[in-house]
């Protein structure tokens, strides 16, 4: 039988294939937080990474976290990675999943071979960083890096269950209580670094025909809920001039934030959820409820285009004779990578022939809320398909993944911390 050429490369995809059985929807993966299907990819991540030689604890958002203890003692310090299991609506298999399952073969090759690092190296499974269901992005990671916000307890989801709920009857540690969340944030002054892997999302590198890239800073979002408020009244007998249209004021509002985001290349805005709440096709729309995501590598663009887009929108309600409320999630700032750290990635990549190619992130990584509290890199893996993703579509070869896992090899034994 022949030899896989690949064979870490292979066991990562083989992997992810497995976890993907794992969901919420027949047809395709969708591993909202808390779930059935969520609870049982975070067990089998948590076995594989026992079974490649590490300790795991599970905390009390639901983060499995793997250590690979340092042969340096206890007292060593830990040098972070991983990334988020759950996933959006009928998302690819390698988004977030990648970061952790690529460190977890790692670590079981290191393992095999009984080679020791002289730092903890611990993998996060982080539980939730999508928000699908609680319109709530990098719950887990804010737990961790310690800037959990209480009030979002009491976020429903669309079963009108709270967070809170959730998590009380989710088994976990602590049961969801906000001393619990609170005394699980890592202390900084453990960490020697976060880094993450992560497909690119993206055509860049296909594009280049690189199969990997550094990643120079993560682009901040921010995101809004919408609600529009018109008049319900009769489609057949109410003439065109006298409507308060919920739903055709909002279409005027999502062209406005195409078209403004079109403004600047840095910019991009989405509609991802359009909703007439219980409409019916004889009767004009009375509400409509929609949901905006607009990012920018800088801050002060996107911060820019969202004053526009508001003002924007409350113009249209005003002429339209609709009512616009417009609330806005917890923006998610820009988030640098640290030279120092990016550059050991670098001098691997080189040390291989391969190039160093930097590149900024569009989408948004678990790195930028640990950047709150310690230095953090990522390293990007090619996406096949055109750089699709969020969609079943999203693809890596195990070649890449195989590339990918020796140059996480090298970057970890040749890690040297800063200073
Ligand atoms: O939306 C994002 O950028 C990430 O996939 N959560
Ligand atoms: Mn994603
Ligand atoms: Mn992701």
């Amino acid at each position: 039988m022949t030899q896989n050429p690949h064979p870490l490369g292979q066991s990562i995809i083989d992997r992810a294939e497995a976890l993907a059985r794992f969901s919420d929807m027949e047809g395709g993966l969708t591993c909202a937080f808390l779930t059935p299907a969520h609870r049982s990819a975070q067990a089998l991540l948590a076995q594989w990474m026992e079974e490649a030689g590490m300790q795991v604890r599970i905390d009390a958002i639901g983060n499995v976290i793997g250590r690979y203890a340092a042969d340096a003692g206890a007292d060593a310090r830990v040098l972070m990675t991983g990334s988020h299991f759950d996933t959006v609506r009928n998302g690819g298999r390698y988004d977030g999943r990648l970061g952790i399952l690529l460190p977890i073969a790692v670590v079981g090759a290191l393992n095999a071979s009984g080679i020791r690092l002289p730092y903890h190296l611990e993998i996060v499974g982080f539980a939730e960083e999508e928000g699908l269901r609680f319109k709530t992005s990098f719950l887990a990671s804010s737990v961790l890096a310690g800037r959990f916000d209480a009030a979002l307890l009491a976020r429903t989801d669309a079963d009108g269950v709270t967070l809170a709920e959730a998590l009380a009857a989710s088994g976990l540690p602590g049961h969801g209580e906000l001393a619990a969340l609170q005394a699980a944030a890592v202390d900084p002054a453990t960490l020697l670094g976060f880094v993450e892997v992560h497909i690119e999302q993206g055509p860049v590198l296909l594009n280049k025909d690189l199969p990997l890239g550094v990643v120079t800073q993560i682009a901040g979002s921010s995101r809004f809920q919408v609600r529009i408020e018109g008049q319900a009244s009769h489609a057949g007998t109410t003439p065109m001039g006298m409507r308060r249209d919920a739903a055709a004021g909002t279409a005027e509002m999502i062209l406005l934030v195409e078209s403004r985001c079109s403004a600047v290349p840095a910019l991009v805005g989405t509609v991802g959820q359009l909703l007439v709440p219980d409409g019916s096709s004889n009767v004009i729309p009375a509400a409509c409820t929609f949901s905006m995501d607009i990012r920018a590598g800088e801050d002060d663009i996107r911060e820019a285009a969202i004053a526009d887009i508001v003002a924007g929108i409350q113009q249209i309600a005003a002429r339209r004779g609709l009512s616009a409320q417009v609330d806005r999630i917890k923006p998610v700032f820009n988030a640098p990578c640290a030279r120092w750290l990016m550059d050991q990635f670098s001098a691997v990549l080189r040390k291989r022939g391969l190039a160093a190619f930097e590149l900024p992130s569009g989408a948004g990584h678990d790195a930028m809320m640990m950047q709150r509290i310690t230095d953090v890199a990522m390293l990007f893996v090619r996406c096949g398909n055109g750089g699709i993703s969020h969609n079943p579509l999203e693809t890596i070869t195990a070649e890449d993944a195989q590339l990918a896992a020796e140059v996480f090899v090298d970057f970890l034994r040749h890690f040297q911390p800063e200073g």
